[in-house]
């Protein structure tokens, strides 16, 4: 067990029960062009966490520690994607239509792709989700518990929307989850100092939150 360095007190890492879960790191959400840019946002906060993600998941991969992918996306067909998501907001360009980078958040688009900086290496799990929180309609509660994974590390976009919808998820499911800082964003700088506030106020009532350097530290000697 290591004690980490975290918010609102220590985090007590076990090595055999931990697992990082990289959220949404896809170029529809950090590239001009997808997603994030046809709702308006700056996509260019995303990429400037990049370099720390990257660190992230290398530490834990010397670490010997699963990595965990997730991808917001949907089927072909739209099966899986609701009215209510599709028509929701004046996006330039919806789930589903053609954009520069193929079709917006459709499975297997080169828009839909995790960035190539942060791929995932043979034999991590990559789970595709249609929804923000990476439970639903997927079968990440199952490996998890297959895996004996009782705790999660969180990284990745956006702070307050997919992110924290997982966390809440996760933290109701009886997990430990604890959010890198520096290896998550939002398009609203606000949202994140809020998400961020939230999630560790009360006792950490929804998780505990890190800096990068602090769980690299802890998790090399855990
Ligand atoms: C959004 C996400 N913001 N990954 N998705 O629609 O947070």
């Amino acid at each position: 067990m290591a004690d980490i360095v975290a918010q609102p007190f220590a985090f007590p890492l076990r090595r055999h029960a931990v697992a990082l879960v990289v959220i949404d790191m896809q170029r529809d959400f950090a590239e001009a062009g997808g997603f994030g840019a046809s709702l308006g946002n700056d996509v260019a906060r995303v990429g400037k966490i990049v370099p720390d993600v990257k660190r992230l998941i290398e530490g834990f991969r010397e670490a010997g520690l699963p990595v965990i992918h997730t991808m917001e996306c949907h089927r072909p067909d739209l099966s899986d994607l609701p009215p209510a998501k599709r028509d929701r907001g004046n996006p330039s360009l919806r789930i589903g239509d053609e954009g520069p980078m193929g079709r917006i958040l459709i499975a297997g688009e080169p828009g839909t792709a995790i960035l190539a900086e942060l791929a995932p290496i043979d034999g991590e799990i990559v789970i595709e989700k249609p929804g923000k929180g990476a439970f639903y309609a997927t079968p990440l509660g199952e490996i998890l518990k297959q895996r004996g994974i009782s705790q999660l590390v969180f990284a990745g976009v956006t702070t307050e929307v997919c992110v924290q919808t997982t966390m809440r998820e996760a933290n109701d499911r009886g997990y430990e989850c604890l959010l890198v800082e520096e290896a998550t964003e939002s398009y609203f700088p606000q949202f994140k100092a809020a998400a961020i506030e939230m999630i560790r106020a009360q006792g950490a009532i929804v998780g505990w939150t890190a800096h990068l350097d602090d769980l690299l530290e802890g998790i090399a000697c855990a």
